[in-house]
């Protein structure tokens, strides 16, 4: 496979100030922003996500810090460790996902498609694997 979170290399410009990195929705990635939030002060041994979503795209990022990011397309599994504030990890519709290991003042920063809206999230596993399913024979 591809990989199912697709690794984003944002710009990013150097200069004796320091570096600085930008990005535009629909640009550097695939949707039109809607919404923006931040994960911080997580404590080392907290696990975030635990859900998929039935519409909505997102990129996450490790703006400071560290932190794990597993992804479950209902098929096969994989991992990626997110360090690096210029790159982004793209996150599909019905990808279930989870976050946890993240490093002491760790900032993750979401760029997402929607506004929250609580009736997108599957939390139930099996509920997510029959999503999964039916989708992959439409
Ligand atoms: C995701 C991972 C990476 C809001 O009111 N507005 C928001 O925009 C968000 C994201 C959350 N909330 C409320 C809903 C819950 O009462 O904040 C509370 C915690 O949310 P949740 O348990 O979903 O947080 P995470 O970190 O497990 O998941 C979040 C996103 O919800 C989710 O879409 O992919 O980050």
């Amino acid at each position: 496979s591809p990989g199912m979170a697709q690794l984003i290399d944002l710009p990013v410009v150097t200069d004796p100030r320091g570096d600085l990195t930008f990005v535009e929705g629909g640009n550097h990635v695939p949707f039109d922003i809607a919404r923006v939030y931040y994960l911080y002060n997580v404590p080392v041994d907290a696990e975030r996500g635990g859900h998929a979503h039935r519409q909505l795209q997102q990129v996450v990022f490790a703006l400071s810090g560290s932190f794990r990011l597993r992804v479950d397309d209902g098929k096969a599994r994989e991992e990626y460790w997110l360090r690096d504030p210029r790159q982004g990890a793209f996150i599909n519709r019905l990808i279930w996902r989870e976050m946890d290991r993240f490093s002491q003042g760790a900032v993750c920063m979401v760029l997402a498609s929607h506004p929250y809206d609580e009736t997108d999230y599957i939390r139930d596993y099996d509920e997510f694997l029959q999503a999964a399913a039916r989708a992959r024979v439409r």
